[in-house]
């Protein structure tokens, strides 16, 4: 949690999605991006999850983040109670390894959109830097944090390629 009034709210349907959620909420300290975590249910809060989403822009959050598996209507919900950006991240935690949730985020009907991310921990990490590239628009520092992330995740890229291509056998 930061210390900062937040601009990005996270939200997961339960303490079961903390492991995917938290490669989101890493990132979004790694980008120095001051949010907000709560644990909100679609499905057995849902007064709490109304409230949360028609409350979030007056707070002064810009961007919501929402993590959900199984019948994944978190998302939906709250993006259907606000006009600000949702970000949907379908979380792999059903029998059906969330082909459920990925539908259920990402199927929305026309005029109420979700920008629904990849399933999974890898989805979590591209929330928060989807997220970034939003706020970036309008916050400078997020910008330069935002453009320095991209930079390094391709120097990265760079070096591991380069260390496997001269020692294409070396351990
Ligand atoms: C969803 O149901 C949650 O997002 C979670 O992924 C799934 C299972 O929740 P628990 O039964 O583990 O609380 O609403």
């Amino acid at each position: 949690m930061s210390s900062e009034r937040p601009l990005v709210g996270v939200v997961m349907g339960s303490t079961s999605d903390v492991d995917i959620m938290k490669g989101c909420v890493d990132l979004l300290k790694e980008l120095s991006i001051p949010h907000e975590v709560k644990v909100i249910s679609a499905h057995r809060t849902p007064a709490r999850a109304v409230e949360y989403a028609k409350s979030a822009a007056e707070r002064g959050i810009e961007v919501i983040i929402a993590g959900a598996g199984w019948a994944a209507h978190l998302a939906g919900f709250i993006a259907a109670h606000t006009t600000l950006p949702v970000i949907g991240i379908p979380i792999d935690s059903s029998p059906l390894n969330g082909i459920d949730a990925l539908l259920s985020t990402v199927q929305m009907p026309p005029g109420i959109p979700v920008a629904t991310v990849a399933l999974g921990k890898g989805g979590a990490k591209n929330a928060a830097v989807l997220a970034a590239q939003i706020l970036a628009l309008k916050h400078p520092s997020v910008a330069a944090k935002s453009e320095a992330y991209r930079q390094g995740l391709t120097q990265e890229t760079i070096e591991e390629a380069e260390r496997w291509e001269n020692d294409p056998t070396g351990a």
